[in-house]
């Protein structure tokens, strides 16, 4: 069969060869002259690096990583840490918005291409709390540790212990301490909240996440960021998700894990986004004007995905050497 006719054939029978960001490198040689089975055999995109937001900084450190050989759990551990060390980003590590008390607590999650997973929730005074996910994942029969024990598991592993309330942070605290409305509503344009997923020169997908979850929270509230198929999921075979915004709606649908089993069952990942976004605001008289969700998919022929509810949720992604800020598509178009 000639190219251009199996190029026809192919979308014809709705391989959706244009609609896929792989490159194609043979079909004659796959086409069963029995059966006249086409199997598109097709090259993924790799090294990749998708995350939440405007971060361009961290993705570039996870791509530098990619680019040199490194393993995609290095990638997003690494870029993550970019994000958890800023002090300017108030809703990640360092910096990030204290709960109602003025306590800044910390959750995060970490999963490899073997389906290991390692989470902390709750942490205080520990900066990197993606490194100490990842040694509970690595380092310890459990995956998840709480508040004072990941606290002290984190130091006996030699991280330091230092405050995490900065005086910006502190000032904007204080400020909403004169009216302490607890009103749990997510700002709908901006965060840093960093869920990163990445795919490396052998083809393994890696996936991490990062908070300080939201600004003047309960003591002792957990979002979706640090729980596997909330904040983030990844299946080596399929691909991963990662969310940002009202944890409590991500959690109530386990949005990440929705977002892979969808790709799974063929979906590709903007179809699969979109579907767990769908059922968020679809829910009979559920109220999502004044609450954001954004999540980013990727599977593992290097094809994204990225929507939200509302307008500017944007993500970084490294893609064929260009790392850009893109705008997601999304659902409140009015
Ligand atoms: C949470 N999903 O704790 C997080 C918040 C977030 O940018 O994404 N903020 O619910």
């Amino acid at each position: 069969m000639k190219r251009r006719n199996f190029l026809k054939k192919a979308s014809a029978t709705g391989f959706g060869l244009v609609a896929v960001s792989s490159t194609l490198i043979s079909c004659d040689e796959v086409i069963s002259s029995e059966k006249k089975i086409v199997t598109p055999i097709l090259q993924p995109v790799r090294p990749l690096v998708i995350a939440t937001w405007n971060t361009p900084l961290a993705v570039e450190t996870a791509a530098k990583i990619l680019q040199n050989g490194g393993s995609a759990l290095d990638a997003v551990e690494q870029g993550c840490r970019v994000e958890e060390a800023n002090e300017k980003g108030q809703s990640v590590g360092k910096g990030g918005l204290p709960d109602r008390d003025g306590n800044v607590t910390l959750d995060a999650c970490i999963m490899d291409d073997k389906g290991n997973y390692g989470a902390v929730l709750g942490v205080k005074n520990i900066m990197h709390v993606i490194s100490v996910a990842r040694k509970v994942m690595e380092d310890t029969p459990h995956v998840m540790l709480v508040a004072e024990g990941a606290e002290q598991f984190a130091v006996s592993k030699g991280f330091k212990r230092e405050n995490l309330l900065t005086a910006a942070s502190k000032k904007k605290w204080e400020k909403w301490k004169v009216k302490a409305a607890y009103k749990p509503i997510i700002n709908i344009e901006n965060h840093d909240t960093i869920g990163m997923l990445a795919i490396d020169a052998k083809g393994n997908i890696s996936g991490a996440c990062t908070t300080s979850g939201l600004a003047y929270k309960l003591a002792g509230r957990v979002g979706d960021s640090p729980i596997i198929g909330g904040g983030l999921f990844v299946d080596n075979e399929i691909g991963g998700a990662s969310a940002t915004g009202l944890g409590e709606e991500v959690l109530k649908t386990v949005g990440s894990f929705l977002i892979v089993e969808l790709m799974r069952q063929g979906k590709s990942p903007q179809e699969a986004c979109e579907e767990a976004i769908g059922r968020i605001v679809n829910k009979p008289g559920k109220d999502f004007k004044n609450f954001q969700v954004g999540y980013i998919a990727v599977n593992k022929q290097g094809e994204t995905g990225a929507y939200s509810i509302h307008e500017w949720f944007s993500y970084n992604l490294f893609k064929e050497g260009e790392n850009k800020n893109i705008k997601s598509d999304y659902f409140n178009k009015k």
